[in-house]
């Protein structure tokens, strides 16, 4: 998995009111009612306590900053631990969290200690990204397109199929492919197809991934990105418009998905 960098999260909350306007227009919602359609709460002052963890990579500079950034902007009562690790978590824990945020290089998670509901970053991705195409107003058909049959798109794809969506899929990995067709009932599509969408979800760790043949004429391509998949000379014509943010998204869903 690609690990965020301090670039990434540079000007987050610029970023986020960007998408959050590409959202409104082409939902008719925002992203605090995208979570709550998807998961029916609505958060409090919930205490979130942030644990920087030092495994792996180790700590990304402005990794917690940037989840305390984001618990503020949804209303919570946020604060990161002194400490990393084990010793962070205890000082979280004395520190009356009632949620937890923190993150190695292979799983993000959110723990709510109050009620034991947990959440990982790859599929709350996954979902919130499925349900942000899925709700575009000028959709042609219920018929969506999945980019990447890994961790983040399988999610994607499982919560979209739930939601009697008809799901196209592509991945270059055959196994992936045979996996998510059994298990999901997604349909294979060919990445060098001419099938067009007007709902498209991607979720590869690759650049322009998305190719001329499958965007309609009115298109929401909705991704976690990093890298973008949608070519520019694609995403800048008028009826093509992309939802693409490194981090506050994800972690919304995570939040709104253990309240
Ligand atoms: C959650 C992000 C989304 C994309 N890649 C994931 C990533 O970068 N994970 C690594 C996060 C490491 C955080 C580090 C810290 O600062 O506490 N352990
Ligand atoms: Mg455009």
């Amino acid at each position: 998995m690609a690990l965020l960098t301090p670039e990434d999260l540079e000007d987050l909350l610029d970023k986020l009111n960007h998408n959050n306007d590409i959202i409104r227009k082409d939902t008719g919602m925002d992203i605090a009612e995208i979570c709550h359609a998807i998961y029916g709460t609505n958060p409090g002052n919930e205490r979130v306590g942030i644990i920087p963890i030092t495994a792996g990579n180790g700590i990304i500079s402005t990794f917690s900053a940037s989840l305390l950034a984001i618990t503020e902007y949804f209303g919570m009562d946020g604060f990161i631990t002194e400490h990393a690790d084990i010793t962070g978590y205890h000082e979280a824990i004395k520190g009356n969290a009632d949620i937890i945020l923190m993150a190695d290089d292979h799983i993000f998670i959110a723990h709510n200690l109050r009620n034991g509901k947990i959440a990982t970053n790859h599929v709350c991705t996954g979902v919130v990204y499925a349900e942000i195409a899925s709700q575009y107003l000028h959709a042609d058909s219920k018929e969506i397109l999945v980019i990447g049959m890994g961790r983040v798109g399988y999610a994607g794809a499982e919560h979209l199929v739930n939601k009697g969506f008809t799901v196209y899929a592509c991945d270059p990995d055959r196994k992936i492919m045979e996996k998510a067709k059994e298990e999901l009932g997604v349909i294979p599509y060919n990445c060098n197809g001419t099938k067009k969408f007007s709902m498209v979800l991607e979720a590869t760790p690759n650049p322009n991934t998305i190719s001329e043949g499958m965007v309609a004429e009115r298109c929401l391509v909705s991704t976690p990105g990093i890298p973008c998949g949608l070519p520019e000379d694609i995403g800048s014509r008028d009826h093509v418009d992309l939802v693409m943010e490194p981090l506050v998204i994800g972690v919304a869903a995570m939040l709104y998905s253990v309240l």
